[in-house]
């Protein structure tokens, strides 16, 4: 396990500059609540039982819990289904989005609509297993992000090839040393999300909250965690058009937080 700080010295000096991070203030213990999210697109076969799957996880650690499905414009019965759920317990949440906005666009509704103290998200198709999560929650006593990596991936070799040089690149321009940048497997503290303003609405979001996070201040640290292949649905996260996407939005990122950077120092000077 590490402590991720910025490698870039101009980030550092940014995350100095910055209101004092979440990490150094009193934190509760244990965590009084938590908001767990699930960005779901066309899945219908897997949203019942991942959902349940949470619901019994998070009954079990008898705290303040919500869980929100974030319906991303399915085309399918997902949306029908995410509205039975809560009609059946309060708990349960749904967000629609009227059409296919994207992944970094579910993930950012999700974080809008979390209220609780803590807000933590994974795939709705089930390819992560939730029980997984319990064991993080110490974790932020001292840090304000947990970011896990597949331990086990279950993707073909180029997926997986493809996964690692993103993973690479996006923690080079942005001056970050993260295993697996696009881990949907994510905890951190709800505050963070009144602090930054996020732009991605596609797969680039993971890169973006880390980023902006680890520019604030904000500490994070790294847990391996296990992947399932997906039992049903279709796989688009590999698809040319969200890798195109992601890469038209890393160019207006990048050249985003280097405009922000710069005039940070020139106010700070
Ligand atoms: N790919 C994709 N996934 C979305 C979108 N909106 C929400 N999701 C959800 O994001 C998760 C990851 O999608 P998936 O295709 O399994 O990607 P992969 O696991 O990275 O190959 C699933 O829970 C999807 O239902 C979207 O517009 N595109
Ligand atoms: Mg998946």
């Amino acid at each position: 396990m590490r402590d991720i700080l910025p490698s870039g010295g101009s980030n550092r000096q940014a995350a100095a500059a910055g209101p004092e991070p979440a990490s150094s203030r009193p934190t509760r213990n244990p965590p009084l609540s938590i908001t767990v999210f699930f960005p779901c697109y066309n899945e219908q076969d897997n949203v019942t039982r991942t959902v349940q799957q949470a619901m019994q996880v998070l009954e079990r650690l008898n705290i303040d819990f919500e869980v929100i499905i974030v319906d991303d414009g399915s085309s399918d019965r997902t949306g029908q289904i995410a509205d039975e759920m809560a009609g059946q317990n309060s708990k349960v949440k749904v967000v629609h989005h009227g059409t296919n906005l994207g992944y970094g666009a579910a993930l950012q509704s999700g974080f809008r609509a979390a209220t609780k103290e803590l807000v933590f998200y994974t795939d709705g198709d089930g390819q992560f297993d939730i029980a997984e999560m319990p064991p993080l929650l110490g974790l932020m006593e001292q840090y304000d992000i947990v970011s896990c990596y597949r331990l086990n991936r279950q993707d073909n070799l180029i997926r997986k090839i493809n996964g690692w040089c993103w993973t690479k690149l996006v923690c080079w321009l942005f001056g970050m040393k993260i295993r697996d940048i696009d881990c949907a497997f994510k905890l951190y503290k709800r505050e963070i999300f009144d602090r930054i303003r996020l732009s991605s609405a596609g797969a680039l979001i993971d890169a973006e909250i880390l980023a902006r996070a680890v520019r604030k201040g904000y500490r994070v640290t790294q847990k391996g965690v296990h992947h399932y292949p997906r039992a049903a649905g279709t796989q688009t996260g590999g698809s040319v058009r969200v890798i195109l996407r992601a890469f038209k939005e890393l160019l207006q990122l990048h050249a985003q937080m280097k405009k922000e950077e710069s005039g940070t120092n020139t106010s700070s000077a």
